[in-house]
């Protein structure tokens, strides 16, 4: 554990600035045998493999990671390009060409479909990108030419995003350095299907077509947040709820030169976590059915006044309240969440959590057990390619760290 984030930082931060230098590279996996320990993965079977490996190529690191156990799939996603394996790692299919930054992916099982964040911020424009799963069965197929993939048009995350806070009429950009950005909203990176934050089911907010609200599993978008010690208004993660079985009316292909606006106008719930100001936001949201607790790694925050852990767990069964949105420029209530009584406790700021992994990928098995993203790189004919990993882990709720790997699956 202790090498594991080694050398990553400096690609976390370079992957999204790299990718779009990487289109139309040759998608040949360079590690395609199953891994160490990968036994008894066959396809719809109960028993998962320690280790799935997601290959080596010329993309950008690994964002996010969904599983389909059902049908005994494994998707990666590396910052433009997502790779779908089988359960002993062999690829068996890819969709590429994307210029903006695919983040986190989770599997709906309701539809059938893969969902992932995906970021233009030099457009402003952010989406949720749906792809058609069960038809990703070839590699190289092109995200923009095919119909296999989808997007839906997030305006709360836009309007965030461009807020210009210091009212002097300029929006600044994609850039940390200003005022601007409501929250510090960077833009989107995890995202994950689970219930209704705020606990009560059938608030009224989502409309008419609310009733069965509670048992709804909603799509959960998570804001990323840029690094900012000066400024007291970024210290709340932000998560946004949406239904999306109402959301076929607004998904329209991916057209990268000519990006489009199509989306739902307003959330079915928007949340606050109170953590403290971090790098980039949640990196990988998960949903965990079995404690009901919601997952949120990220890359650690900077503030000196905070823990800055890298792992927080939002407390599933505690109904969100209203209440202060801390630190920004006008007083202002929100929809707060509440962090699990567990891990580490930070008694001058209140804020809970874990020096724990999942920022490059993190998916709940629903029984204690998660596979969580291993990052690195290899060198291949001079060039360097990224590698991920899923490697299974069980939750111990030990601190610092509650996450281990278990026997057959450490290095
Ligand atoms: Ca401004
Ligand atoms: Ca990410
Ligand atoms: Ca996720």
């Amino acid at each position: 554990m202790s090498g594991r984030r080694t050398g990553r930082r400096a690609t976390v931060l370079a992957g999204a600035a790299a990718a779009a230098a990487l289109l139309g590279s040759v998608l040949i996996p360079q590690t395609a045998s199953a891994a160490p320990g990968a036994g008894g993965g066959g396809r719809g079977g109960q028993r998962l493999p320690a280790v799935v490996d997601g290959g080596a190529w010329d993309a950008g690191h690994v964002q996010g990671m969904a599983l389909d156990r059902k049908r005994g799939y494994m998707y990666f996603s590396f910052t433009n390009l997502l790779v779908k394996t089988d359960l002993r790692g062999n690829p068996v299919g890819s969709v590429t060409g994307f210029t903006g930054h695919l983040g986190d992916l989770d599997f709906n099982e309701r539809d059938g479909r893969l969902y992932g964040s995906l970021e233009y911020k030099k457009a402003e424009s952010f989406y949720i990108a749906v792809f058609d799963a069960d038809r990703i069965d070839r590699m190289g197929i092109d995200a923009q030419t095919s119909d296999i993939v989808s997007t839906v048009y997030l305006k709360e995350v836009v309007k965030d995003y461009t807020a210009d806070m210091d009212g002097n009429g300029v929006f600044d950009g994609d850039t940390a350095d200003t005022r601007d950005h409501r929250y510090g909203c960077s833009g989107i990176d995890g995202v994950a299907f689970g219930p209704d934050l705020d606990g009560r089911g059938g608030s009224g907010r989502g409309g008419g077509s609310s009733a069965g609200k509670r048992d709804a599993s909603l799509l959960t978008v998570a804001y990323g947040i840029y690094s900012d010690n000066a400024r007291p208004d970024n210290d709340h993660q932000v998560l946004l709820q949406y239904d999306v079985r109402r959301w076929k009316k607004y998904e329209r292909p991916l057209s990268e030169s000519a990006p489009h606006t199509s989306g739902p106008a307003h959330t079915d719930g928007k949340f606050f976590a109170y953590t403290g100001n971090t790098t980039y936001g949640v990196q990988n949201l998960e949903y965990d059915a079995a404690s009901h607790n919601w997952q949120l790694a990220v890359y650690e925050g900077k503030k000196p006044d905070f823990p800055n852990y890298s792992l927080f767990t939002v407390d599933g069964r505690a109904p969100a309240v209203r209440g202060p949105v801390r630190g920004q420029p006008e007083p202002e209530e929100g929809t707060l969440l509440t962090l699990a009584r567990q891990g580490l406790y930070d008694r001058a700021t209140g804020v809970r959590g874990w020096h724990g992994p999942g920022e490059y990928g993190l998916v709940s098995l629903g029984d204690g057990r998660y596979y969580v993203a291993e990052s690195g790189t290899v060198e291949e004919n001079g060039a360097t390619k990224q590698t991920g990993r899923a490697v299974l882990h069980r939750w111990t709720g030990r601190t610092p760290n509650p996450l281990t790997p278990v026997r057959g699956a450490a290095q």
